[in-house]
Parts: C-alpha cells; structure tokens; sequence
C-alpha cells in the first residue's frame, strides 16, 4: 500500500509499535527537543505529543530517527533501498494538479493567519526561539519558471514572519537572489507535516530547474497531488498538514539564529532574509512535524543518508565496477564520513577509489572495506580498519582541499585536509582466516525467543 500522507505513515508506525504516544503534558521548550533526543540515541520509537502545553494540536516528531523509520518510510529494505531510490530518480512524474484537499480545510488569509497558533519548538539551548525543521519550502524562478522543493529551516520571528536560511547555492537562495537583483518579492509556500515521499525527495541533490517534487510521485508509486495556493502562484501538496505562503521581499533582513545545527554545533547568527506571510491554510485537527537536527544521529542526518548514497553508489560503480555498499555515517554529519565496500578487480583498486571520493566527493574520511564488512556496522568497520591496515601504506591524505563550510575544525575557512583508509585485504594476497560458525545464521532469532 503506498503511503500517501503524514497520517498513513504515523498508522503504519503505530501498527508495527513503532509509535509512541506522549500523554504526559510537554512544553515546547526543550521538552519535544528532548525527547526526541533521546528516542534518537537508542534507535526508538516516533513520538507522538499528545498534550502540548498552551496548545490542543499534537506535535509528531522523530518520524525519521533512525535509519529503521526511514526503512519504513520508503517501504523498503536496507537491501533494496538504494536500488529503490535510484530507480524512482530513473522514473520521475509530474504532480498532478487536483481542485482541492485537505490542506485546505481551513483557510486564513492575511491578518487572520498567525503562526501563534501552531505548537512550533525550540530545540536546543542556544537557540534564538523557534523553529520550523520539518517545512518543504516550495518557489520558482522568477524568470523561467523553474520550480524548487527543499527543506530550510524557519525561525519564527514575529507573528507573520519566518527567517529564512538557504545560502547560495541552495536553490530556495538563489530564487530569492534572482527575484531580488529584479527588485521583485519571491513567492514561496511551506508544506509542513507531508507524506514521507515529499520529505525524502527534498533530499536528492537535483540540479538548479528540476523540481525534487516529479520523485516524489515515483517515492511513493502514485502520484503526488498538488492544489493551488490561496496567495501566491504556486503548487503544494494537497494532503499536506499545514501550509503556509508568503512573500520574501528584497532587500530585507532580520537577524537569524543562532541554531544548534547537524554538525552537532551551533551556527551563529547574521542578518537573512525573512518571509512575510500572506496566508495559512490547515487541516481542521492538524498535526504539526517536527524534526531533530543537532549532535548525530537525528532525523536530519537519517533523512540525508539515502539520497546521498544512492547518488554516491550510482558515481563510484561507473568508474569502479567493484563497488558493493556506500555508507554516508551519521557521525560525518551526513557528508564527511563514508564507508564503501568493494570486490577489488586490479591491485590497488580501493585506493584509487579512495582517492576519487576524498578529493572530487569532497569527504573528510572515507574508509574502503572488503565485501564481507557490512558498511553499517561500525564495529566491524572499525575491526577491519584495526586488522587490516597499517597507516604507514593505507592512509592517503589529501591536504588542502575545498571544505564543507560547517566544519568548525578547518584551519582556515573554505580549506580542509580529507582522508583515505583503505581497510581492504592486500589484492591476490593470502591473507589470515576470519572466524566463523557454521550454521548459527540459521538458528533461531534469539530477540524474536528472548520476547516471547
Ligand atoms: C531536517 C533538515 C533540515 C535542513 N535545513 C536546512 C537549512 O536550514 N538550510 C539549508 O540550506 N539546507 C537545509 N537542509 C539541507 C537541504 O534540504 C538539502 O541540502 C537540499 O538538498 C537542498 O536542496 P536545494 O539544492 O534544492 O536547495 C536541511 C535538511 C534536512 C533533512
Ligand atoms: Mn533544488
């Protein structure tokens, strides 16, 4: 059954005890943050809040947590997910437009709208206030129409007005950079609480004019029906919870931040554009999506794994056949650490793979391991660096290379040192024997007896 909406998922999540509901009475500051927190650390359950202090709208949240949820997401296996991903990329629809839908139950126009209205929270300490984490921002080019879809964060600064963080070359910023070289404000809507497809296609790095919303349709295996917006030109999911329009004017700026980020530090704040609401439209019994981004793992890191390998496998298996499993490790958060596991054909093959990856993938540390290391499985991983690598011959090291812009360890801002380590069996060597015991893969589960 494909999943369609917010409420689908959160039903299939209940129904597999992978939901929990939070009764006991939460305060948007740090309590939703918190618990979250620590659903993410023990690889747990969603949640859903129940009773929200101030507010009679439930907040759900931690959907995507661990890398089992978002399995769960995409209706898929570990086995099948990257594969799944790319075919959807290989199978792109349109939405489709339709007349109306739930999104649009209840609408507020102009002074009517108020953010004050929904339970948005603040997650860590040093924020500045609220934010929206969970909002897919929705515009177009000015001049060529070409549409946009991403997640940004929102920070509630007034009533009406969310600040905006898309620095160039997100598409969200260059939208706005274009439309204000014009002199003209940029139409922008916000989906918040979406089918699990329309939060995961945001993630696929699609090149400035395709619209990450066609894979969303293929995500989900029907297509995704979009409605008209009430104040701006412009498309949005219609089973959508919550959508809010607005306007992004030029030459505004309001200080934003600071924001605990998913480096798992804080970013500091300066002057950004903001969006001026126009409208919000809503489902009557509305539930409003949160999601974590802060030390890994969280929901921000979880979200980005896929994606990212799915298109990292698809680059490395043109040029290295041998290629097996590519792991983006929430601690790199998500980009800096990566493990591949790969059948080497030629001596050395692993480190010319390595050697691609740290310099044109731009990763700080990317581990190469045989076929019989599962990539996901950080002991093992970390067994075979141990066991089967000497850091005098398998270490490449990269100096001086351009830098993700987050790091707060560079040494200068915009350069960066990567790292190789081929943890891979010398090629047509013998090597020592790994031990194993025969037949224990066919005994019984002992989580599934231990239960019982
Ligand atoms: C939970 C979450 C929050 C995010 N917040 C931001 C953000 O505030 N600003 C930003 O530029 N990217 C953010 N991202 C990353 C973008 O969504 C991602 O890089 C996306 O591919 C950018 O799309 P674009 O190329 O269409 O701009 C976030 C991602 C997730 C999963
Ligand atoms: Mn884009």
């Amino acid at each position: 059954m494909a999943i369609t909406d917010l409420r689908q998922f959160i039903q299939l999540l209940e129904k597999e005890n992978d939901l929990l509901r939070i009764s006991d009475e939460v305060d948007l500051k740090f309590d939703i943050s918190g618990y979250i927190r620590n659903t993410s650390d023990v690889e747990g359950p969603a949640l859903l809040f129940e009773n929200v202090k101030g507010y009679s709208m439930p907040v759900v949240g931690g959907l995507f947590s661990s890398r089992r949820l978002m399995l769960k997401a995409m209706e898929t296996t570990e086995e099948d997910a990257v594969i799944h991903y790319q075919n959807a990329m290989k199978n792109l629809s349109e939405p489709q437009l339709v007349n109306s839908g739930p999104c649009k139950e209840v609408i507020k126009l102009g002074a009517q709208a108020s953010l004050s209205d929904f339970p948005i929270p603040i997650h860590s300490e040093l924020d500045s206030g609220p934010f929206i984490t969970a909002g897919v921002a929705i515009s177009k080019d000015i001049e060529d129409g070409g549409k946009n879809a991403s997640i940004y964060r929102f920070e509630q600064q007034a009533e009406r007005q969310l600040g905006v963080l898309s620095p160039i070359p997100h598409h969200l910023g260059l939208h706005y950079q274009k439309a204000e070289a014009l002199g003209k404000p940029l139409e922008v809507a916000i989906a918040i609480g979406v089918s699990p497809a329309v939060l995961i296609c945001t993630q696929w790095e699609a090149a400035y004019g395709v619209n990450e919303l066609t894979l969303a349709g293929a995500l989900q295996g029907q297509p995704l029906e979009v409605v008209k917006c009430e104040t701006v030109d412009l498309e949005v999911p219609a089973s959508a919870e919550i959508i809010i329009e607005g306007l992004m004017y030029p030459e505004k700026r309001q200080m934003e931040g600071p924001f605990g980020e998913f480096t798992g530090y804080y970013t500091s704040a300066y002057p950004k554009p903001f969006l001026e609401i126009s409208a919000i439209t809503h489902r009557k019994d509305a539930i409003f999506q949160t999601a974590l981004t802060g030390l890994p793992t969280t929901d921000n890191h979880v979200l980005k794994m896929i994606p990212m390998e799915a298109s990292c496998y698809a680059f490395l298996k043109q040029r290295f056949p041998g290629v097996n499993k590519v792991h983006f490790h929430g601690a790199g958060g998500v980009g800096l650490l990566a493990v591949v596991s790969i059948k080497q054909h030629t001596k050395y093959e692993a480190r010319n793979m390595l050697a691609t990856m740290i310099s044109a993938q731009g990763t700080k540390l990317v581990i190469a391991v045989d076929e019989d290391v599962d990539v996901f499985d950080m002991d093992k991983v970390m067994w075979a660096v141990c066991t089967r690598s000497q850091a005098d011959k398998d270490l490449i090291v990269l100096p001086r290379t351009a830098a993700f812009q987050l790091d707060p360890s560079v040494p200068e801002v915009g350069v960066t040192t990567t790292m190789g380590i081929d943890a891979t069996k010398p090629y047509g060597e013998e090597f020592e024997e790994v031990t194993t015991i025969p037949g224990a893969e066919k005994l019984p589960d002992i989580l599934k007896l231990w239960k019982k």
